[in-house]
């Protein structure tokens, strides 16, 4: 390649990283409502203090970062444009040799050293702001267990269990409400990431790691599972409802009512017991108590299944029901192997659980 090449290539791709900065500028995106969902996941649109906080650091780091490549690729381009071979040049002696220059030497010894330093501090008071918060207002707690491939909820100030969908009110200025979540494993080393709302923290068995959020805007927040912890790790996601406050009381107080129980789905909640169902699934004010898989309670107030990997719908339902390995391979919910008429009553009765 001609260097002229290069440099248009350089050029073009510096084009390239800015464009794709100024898409991902904070604003560019502003969710409505609660169900508005935020498909994008992006680290520069932070909603709430621990993600504005890294933000802020991040940012800082880039335009130093931009700083130092600007004054070093320009001292470089000046120098092969300036100092190029010319026709006129003497090739027959050397050019005049310098031995040591203390200018040029403390010029790039010192501010490095300062520049690392900086960022260093900024880093450190970062994690220091985000690992003890000073929360002002009344946290709400949460509890989070990491189980392959599904994530468990635990409210228990309102004493719910729930799974996958995690609902949580809005801060308003005026009233602030932090999330101060536990995490948790149930077997192996997962990792809890929402880029809206905070960086990433692990979950790992026999140790509970303090994490917290503070949304300040309405929407659905996507997260995953950011560490490999089997087969569907990729399909172990999160999703983050921020309600209003009067929203997310009438979501706990559904969650906290035992199941329905419809008498025209009796059939149905018989065979879910027959099959046993019951020794992985919980269904509040059923005999069935499992905790392996998630609590299906108020299966049908989550929007997705097998925590993210299709729509909650009919037909996806009656999939997962025929077998969940078709949907959802190396999952740890076996293939039952249901008739088409349990798989039917079955279906019905986990319909009405809202
Ligand atoms: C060996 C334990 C086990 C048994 C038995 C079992 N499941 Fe599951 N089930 C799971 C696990 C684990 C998941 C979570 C899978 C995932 O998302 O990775 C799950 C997920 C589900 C889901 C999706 C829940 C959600 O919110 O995403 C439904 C519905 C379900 N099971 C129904 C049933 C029915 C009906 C039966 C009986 C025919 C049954 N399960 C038997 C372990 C089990
Ligand atoms: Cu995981």
């Amino acid at each position: 390649m001609t260097s002229s090449k290069v440099l248009t290539r350089t050029l073009f791709l510096i084009c390239q990283l800015f464009l794709l900065l100024a898409a991902a500028s904070p604003g560019s995106v502003r969710a409505q409502g609660s169900d508005e969902i935020r498909a994008v996941q992006n680290i520069f649109a932070p909603v709430g203090p621990p993600a504005e906080t890294l933000q802020q650091v991040a940012v800082l780091t880039l335009l130093v970062c931009l700083g130092i490549f600007l004054a070093v690729g320009g001292l470089l381009l000046y120098a092969v444009v300036h100092y190029r071979r010319r026709s006129t040049d003497d090739d027959t002696t050397e050019p005049p040799q310098v031995y040591g220059s203390a200018a040029i030497e403390l010029a790039w010894t010192v501010p490095p050293i300062l520049i690392v330093v900086v960022l260093a501090l900024a880093t450190a008071r970062t994690v220091g702001e985000i690992q003890q918060p000073k929360f002002n207002g009344d946290p709400l707690e949460l509890r989070i267990v990491g189980h392959r491939f599904w994530w468990e909820l635990q409210y228990p100030k309102y004493k719910i269990i729930a799974a996958n969908e995690i609902h949580v009110p809005v801060s308003y200025l005026s009233t602030p409400r932090p999330i101060e979540m536990t995490l948790a494993s149930a077997d192996v080393a997962h990792g809890f990431w929402v880029p809206e709302l905070n960086g990433k923290e692990w979950l790992v068995p026999d140790h509970d790691s303090k994490w917290w959020i503070q949304p300040t805007s309405l929407g659905t927040y996507l997260g995953n599972c950011t560490v490999l912890c089997g087969l569907q790790h990729a399909n172990m996601l999160i999703r983050v409802v921020v309600e209003s406050p009067e929203d997310f009381e009438k979501w706990a107080a559904r969650q906290q009512q035992p199941a329905n129980s419809d008498p025209k789905t009796e059939e149905g909640r018989k065979a879910f017991e027959a099959n046993s169902c019951g020794s992985c699934h919980r269904i509040g004010g059923t005999g069935a108590g499992g905790i392996f898989g998630p609590d299906l309670t108020h299966f049908m107030t989550r929007q997705t299944l097998g925590a993210g990997v299709a729509p909650n719908d009919e037909a996806n339902l009656k999939a997962w029901l025929r077998n969940p390995q078709d949907l959802k391979p190396g999952c740890q919910m076996p293939d039952m192997k249901l008739s088409p008429i349990q798989v039917n009553q079955i279906m019905a009765y986990l319909r009405t659980l809202n």
